[in-house]
């Protein structure tokens, strides 16, 4: 059985190896601890917004070329990850976007007005 009191122990032993390896790795290789912590390097593409629709989360947007899709540009909907996103832009802005399939569904997963 472990109690607190041997877990510290034990978490205290390993954290500095864990750490110095971790460190060796940010120097040697900064875009694989990226990827490792899980946030995705996704491109953002640029796009004009055509139609804002806050009720059902759906923007549409003319774009350029999305790599990460393999999608040529375009005009078309998208529904957004949260609403609060469409609050920073407006029909007519230029933005930057980021897009990315998520149960079948082209999602916005940022979006921002450019000048
Ligand atoms: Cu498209």
């Amino acid at each position: 059985m472990i109690n607190v009191k041997t877990l510290a122990a034990l978490l205290m032993a390993l954290a500095p190896p864990f750490v110095t390896a971790a460190y060796a790795q940010a120097v040697d290789q900064p875009v694989t601890i990226v990827a490792a912590a899980g946030t995705p390097i996704t491109d953002m593409t640029d796009g004009e917004v055509r139609k804002i629709d806050k009720d059902s989360q759906k923007v549409t947007l003319k774009h350029g070329e999305i790599k990460n899709l393999g999608m040529p540009g375009m005009t078309m909907v998208f529904k957004v990850k949260e609403a609060s996103v469409l609050d920073a832009i407006q029909v007519g802005s230029k933005v930057r976007f980021a897009a990315d399939k998520m149960d079948g569904a082209l999602i916005v997963t940022a979006i921002e007005a450019v000048r």
